[in-house]
């Protein structure tokens, strides 16, 4: 499939339309908040050409070219420290990976967005939001080395701990932003999750709560078209965006692979919470291009066209070519690039071979605030447990 026939042809699932090349498709929309209408906000097309937009252009009015290298360098890095942990777990260093490959220009240009005393409550996924909100690099793998029950403390970077049941953190996140509402403050929780989480009752109940209360959370769903095995058009046969107004909260769609259409969404929305105008819904519609996690073999249930489709998408491709366009990708700039991805890289690989090795006990820890007796009784039992394996004679002893 040609790349000019594959993005006027085809389709995301759910039966929504790819924009044509070349559109400014953003330009029929109606402004702030157009209650999920299907064609994706977009500011930079995958050819890498920049479309005025007569509503999102004023929210992006700020991004000058060294702002708009810098979202580059953001996405060349965070790229880089996916494909290092993704080397690193097939080297047998970690237990596991989820990779966000192709899912870059969505998690930079919403993460940027935020301010520091915005709280993020994400999945597994969001290892670019994290690279965003300042996490040490160590931290970021320890679970995924089985180093530890939990990778930092949630209020050093206000953001929490990567959410592995599905949809949960949706339903902190109103918590959290219904707390706000009590402090009278003006901080956003934000909630990350995928296409499949929008099934789960937890996000629905999110969302029920957030509407009833107006609470200053953005619900940030990243539609990478599956939930590991399964397509999104098995479970949304209309653009997941349009169930949000259903329950009254107001919605968008954005091209997921246009940072510049994801940052300017995502600061209008924060803008809203901000200024007591409740929760939004954005859509970034954008695609998965590695496997689910490295445990899983995507080619045994998606189509190696697709995957060519998308990669035709490419956030950083379209970005580099804008930057090539105004004249901002001398040799300069991309040496230097390079060499800060290398430099994280480097970090990212010595944080996570000279992590101590946990003690056994070490699992008790930080699971109750408060002692516990149920706990402490099982902790007794398995530091005796422990002690046996020492008084149990040596082999060849006797
Ligand atoms: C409550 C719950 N059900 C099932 C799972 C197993 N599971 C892990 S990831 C996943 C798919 C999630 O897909 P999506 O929400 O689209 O996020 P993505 O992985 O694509 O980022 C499922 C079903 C789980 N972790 N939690
Ligand atoms: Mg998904």
């Amino acid at each position: 499939m040609t790349q000019d026939h594959a993005l006027q042809g085809s389709e995301f699932d759910g039966g929504t339309r790819v924009p044509a090349a070349g559109t400014a498709t953003g330009a029929v929309l109606p402004g702030p908040a157009h209650d999920g209408a299907d064609e994706p906000v977009q500011l930079l097309d995958h050819l890498g050409v920049r479309h005025a937009h007569e509503h999102y252009d004023a929210l992006v009015a700020d991004v000058d070219g060294a702002a708009l290298r810098k979202l580059y360098e953001d996405m060349v890095v965070v790229r880089r420290i996916d494909a290092e942990a993704t080397a690193l777990q097939r080297q047998g260093e970690l237990a596991l990976w989820p990779p966000l490959l192709g899912q870059e220009a969505a998690q930079i240009g919403s993460g940027r967005a935020l301010r520091e005393d915005d709280f993020v409550f994400s999945s597994y996924r969001e290892n670019a939001v994290a690279y965003c909100r300042g996490v040490d690099l160590t931290d970021l793998l320890r679970v995924w080395r089985g180093n530890a029950s939990s990778g930092w403390d949630p209020y050093s970077i206000n953001m929490a701990t990567p959410q592995v049941i599905i949809g949960a953190q949706t339903l902190h996140a109103t918590g959290y932003a219904m707390g706000i509402l009590q402090d009278g403050d003006d901080a956003v929780a934000m909630t990350y999750f995928g296409d499949g989480a929008t099934s789960q009752g937890d996000v629905n109940e999110a969302m029920v709560f957030a509407a009833s209360y107006q609470a200053p959370v953005v619900f940030f769903c990243q539609n990478n078209h599956w939930a590991i095995s399964e397509p999104v058009g098995l479970q949304a046969h209309v653009p997941i965006a349009r169930r949000a107004p259903g329950f009254g909260i107001p919605s968008v769609r954005v091209d997921g692979n246009d940072v510049l259409a994801c940052l300017a969404v995502t600061r209008e929305a924060l803008a809203r919470a901000r200024s007591g105008g409740g929760p939004t819904f954005i859509e970034a519609v954008t695609y998965r291009m590695g496997p689910h996690t490295t445990a899983d073999d995507p080619k045994r249930y998606r189509d190696a066209n697709e995957l060519e489709d998308w990669a035709s998408r490419d956030p950083l491709a379209r970005l580099a070519t804008l930057l090539d366009s105004l004249g901002l990708l001398d040799a300069d700039y991309t040496d230097s690039v390079k060499a800060t991805a290398d430099a994280v890289a480097a970090e990212l690989r010595q944080g996570c071979l000279s992590m101590p090795e946990p003690e056994p006990m070490d699992v008790f820890k930080h699971v109750y605030s408060a002692p516990n007796s149920w706990l402490d009784r099982q902790q007794d039992h398995y530091e005796r447990y422990l002690a046996s394996f020492e008084q149990a004679p040596q082999e060849g002893s006797r």
